[in-house]
């Protein structure tokens, strides 16, 4: 059944000290992390997000989901590729571009949907929306509307798991567009430095915004890597399957002590840069482009994988699921604006001492 359950009051160590919710919330059921250790799994969570994204598109044309999102269709498996390598307890920080990450670790798409409609049933109660999706249960940091921002995040979770003897790993992915800002270097730099556990995606689908990189990026992705002494690797970011060996490879490097590594995924979003693009008349790319990426499309290759039969069987479930997240994602109400200052503190103000409040 979805997490869409009959509404219920949220359990104390979720609610915000103090404050009584204005609106009955769902249920917190504890999720688990997607498991990605098949082929057909692999596939189902491929489509899963190409579907999700889809239906999402659609939402956002018709005014359901207020603002833009920013599709994740073309990306997909470097998503699922990197959360097939990762483990239980380890932990990723996302980006704008977050739906195939946050899917791909786990994330309920009836919650995901939710949040993106902006309703209480939403992983984040319907108030982060698109670009703050998190659940720290998954160990999913958060999606980030700052490029390059989950860097150091990551960097910094990948510090507090050594200093408690974890040999959990974090993963940060960001794209091209981050690879001239100051903070992914200074994160390459503790990170190498320190020896830490963090895994370095940059998903280069060749544009930032309508930006191409080989106008924007001096040198190389992989050679910003090798510069600080990470391990680098150049990866296709359309397969599946390679994607995942390549991740799996640094994750149990860096597991093992061995320290950061970097994959340089190079892919394509098939979409626009985000939802508001379609009416924008932009020409930063031919249509014979995008044809040719699309003929690359990580899907039917996945697909072939496992065959055709099976993949269509596991389409239908998908269908169903996403279906039943639709159903509950819409039924769910919007906040009550007299909550609107709920929530936003982990655990209440906290006044330091001596301090009056
Ligand atoms: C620090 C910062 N600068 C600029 C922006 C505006 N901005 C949002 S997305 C984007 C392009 C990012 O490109 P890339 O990192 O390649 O990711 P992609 O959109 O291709 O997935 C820009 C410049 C921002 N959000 N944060
Ligand atoms: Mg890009």
């Amino acid at each position: 059944m979805s997490p869409g359950a009959p509404a219920v009051a949220p359990s104390a160590d979720t609610a915000s000290a103090g404050t009584a919710p204005s609106v009955t919330e769902p249920a917190v059921t504890e999720p688990s992390v997607a498991a990605l250790d098949t082929p057909e799994r692999r596939y189902r969570m491929l489509r899963l997000i190409r579907s999700f994204e889809e239906r999402a598109l659609d939402l956002v044309k018709s005014g359901v989901i207020t603002g833009g999102i920013h599709p994740y269709i073309g990306q997909e498996a470097v998503a699922v590729g990197v959360c097939a390598a990762l483990g239980a307890g380890d932990r990723l920080a996302s980006t704008h571009r977050g739906h195939g990450h946050v899917l791909a670790r786990g994330l309920d798409p009836a919650r995901m949907l939710a949040e993106l409609a902006g309703r209480v049933g939403g992983s984040n109660r319907g108030r982060g929306g698109s670009m703050h999706a998190a659940d720290l249960r998954l160990g999913i940091l958060g999606a980030n509307g700052i490029v390059g921002a989950g860097a150091p995040i990551a960097v910094g979770a990948a510090w507090a798991d050594r200093q408690t003897g974890s040999d959990a790993v974090a993963v940060a992915f960001f794209g091209d567009g981050a690879l001239n800002q100051g903070v992914l270097l200074e994160s390459f730099n503790l990170a190498a430095m320190w020896r830490l556990p963090v895994l370095f995606v940059c998903e280069n689908n060749g544009y930032a915004t309508t930006l191409p990189a080989g106008t924007a990026v001096a040198g190389s992705a992989t050679g910003r890597a090798a510069a600080f002494g990470i391990p680098a690797a150049e990866v296709d970011g359309m397969d599946t399957e390679a994607v995942r060996a390549a991740a799996e490879e640094a994750v149990a490097r860096a597991r093992a002590g061995g320290g950061p590594g970097f994959l340089e995924c190079r892919t394509y979003r098939f979409e626009g840069h985000h939802t508001m693009e379609r009416r924008m008349k932009l020409h930063y790319r031919t249509p014979e482009e995008v044809a040719a990426w699309r003929e690359r499309d990580p899907l039917p290759r996945a697909a072939a994988a496992i065959g055709a039969e099976r993949a269509a069987a596991l389409d239908t479930e998908v269908a169903a699921r996403l279906a039943a997240a639709e159903e509950f994602a819409l039924a769910s109400p919007h906040p009550d604006p007299d909550g609107a200052a709920d929530h936003l503190y982990a655990s209440g103000l906290r006044p330091r001492a001596g301090a009056t409040a």
